[in-house]
């Protein structure tokens, strides 16, 4: 267990460069994070003394690859708290997870008229696959509301709820407006119907302790490259009756039982989804880098990053002619800050930011949706990771004062 004052940014030798010569500091980890040492070693070491394709060969080299991709999968099941190693599916990606749940079971089981709720901050990974499966069925596609901490606001959603909703899909936390969605208390109103709960956990694996059992998610899906791991790697969780249920969406080697000329069956899951060879070193990758998180312990992140959001968001309420998107209370609050400065332009301020050294989002961080319920076109989108400290949080605030001033005296 680390050192709770330890100096994560010693750990991460990206942050510990100039980058082009100069300081900068990264706040731009809701699109991916930076990788510690013990990440990159992992990934170096399995090419270095034990590369070899997984699930197929008799040989010794062969056989400890396939050991060491099986028990990545048990560590990111006992991340989540899942049932079983065999819940856990390993994707590309969480849009590639969220693609294959639409795909091969909503696609499977949706009938005209069926409906699809999903909420207005959804990531385009989380809305265009519903679109596309809405188009294919005859379903409908739902949208709920926000609160105004930027939450599902609950009395929408249960108004839009019935027996004609057949699947909900949500985030856990939205990647623009930093707000956590109470999940346990959705999934209990989206069962009361009959219906399946997928969750997008992408901006949430990395910085809260997952428990997919008390979620009781049906569905969940997250990135390795968001939680430390390499870019690549994404997770499906299921729960067994509707992975068994899951049709896979690729096919080829691997996950066959047996084929002839004209047919083939499957092998049993989470075999059967994962065609070809898999992201052995992704999956390596992300096991190292949960077992980093793990020595940190996730309950400290929690707490390290709610001290960043808590200083963040003080400051941010004291710079004249701000807006701060999402909840205004940090207790609410995941360390991904939107805002904008009245009369300035997002790309504006971001791109002056970057002249300060400071690396933010600016845009509509794929989720137009939400742009349009919020009125603005974009964004600028500040994110912290543990591995972020105070003295980063002031030089964030410096900057945009800084920013602020080079265009108010530009234009007075
Ligand atoms: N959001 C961001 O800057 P992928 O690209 O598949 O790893 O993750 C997609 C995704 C899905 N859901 C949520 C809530 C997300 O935040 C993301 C990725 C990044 O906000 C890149 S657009």
């Amino acid at each position: 267990m680390k050192d709770p004052i330890h100096n994560y940014k010693a750990d991460f030798p990206i942050l510990n460069k100039d980058f082009q010569g100069e300081p900068r500091i990264y706040l731009d980890s809701a699109a991916t994070s930076q990788k510690p040492q013990m990440v990159i070693d992992a990934i170096s070491d399995f090419y270095c003394t034990n590369n070899a394709n997984v699930h197929r060969g008799v040989g010794r080299m062969s056989q400890v690859a396939t050991e060491k991709y099986e028990a990545a999968r048990q560590t990111v099941a006992d991340f989540i708290n899942a049932p079983s190693s065999r819940n856990v599916v390993f994707t590309r990606s969480t849009t590639e997870s969220l693609n294959w749940i639409a795909t091969g079971y909503a696609a499977q089981v949706l009938k005209p008229d069926d409906e699809i709720i999903i909420s207005v901050a959804e990531h385009h990974s989380n809305v265009i696959p519903w679109q596309q499966v809405a188009k294919q069925t005859g379903a409908k596609l739902v949208f709920v509301n926000l609160d105004t901490n930027g939450q599902i606001d609950l009395a929408d959603f249960q108004k839009k709820l019935s027996a004609k909703t057949k699947i909900v899909s949500l985030n856990h936390i939205s990647n623009v407006l930093g707000s956590i969605n109470p999940i346990a208390k959705i999934a209990q109103l989206t069962h009361q119907f009959g219906a399946k709960l997928v969750v997008d956990a992408a901006q949430s694996a990395p910085h809260l302790k997952l428990d997919v059992q008390k979620l009781d998610a049906d569905f969940l899906a997250f990135s390795g490259h968001k939680m430390l791991g390499p870019t690549g790697i994404g997770v499906l969780y299921g729960k067994m009756d509707v992975l068994e249920a899951m049709q896979p969406v690729q096919f080829g080697g691997e996950m066959i039982d047996e084929v002839s000329q004209q047919t083939a069956t499957w092998q049993p899951v989470p075999i059967k989804f994962e065609a070809g060879t898999p992201n052995i070193v992704g999956a390596i990758g992300l096991a190292a880098a949960i077992d980093y998180l793990n020595q940190i312990g996730m309950d400290n992140i929690e707490k390290i990053e709610h001290k960043l959001v808590k200083q963040c968001l003080a400051e941010l309420k004291q710079i004249d002619g701000i807006t701060i998107y999402g909840p205004q209370n940090a207790d609410q609050h995941t360390g991904v800050i939107s805002f904008n400065l009245m009369g300035l332009h997002p790309h504006d301020v971001s791109t002056g930011l970057d002249l300060e050294g400071i690396e933010v989002r600016a845009g509509h961080h794929c989720a137009q949706p939400l742009m349009q319920y919020l009125g603005v076109e974009s964004t600028v989108r500040a994110s912290f990771y543990f591995y972020n400290t105070p003295a980063d949080v002031q030089k964030l605030i410096e900057a945009i004062k800084t920013v602020k001033e080079f265009f108010e005296d530009g234009f007075a």
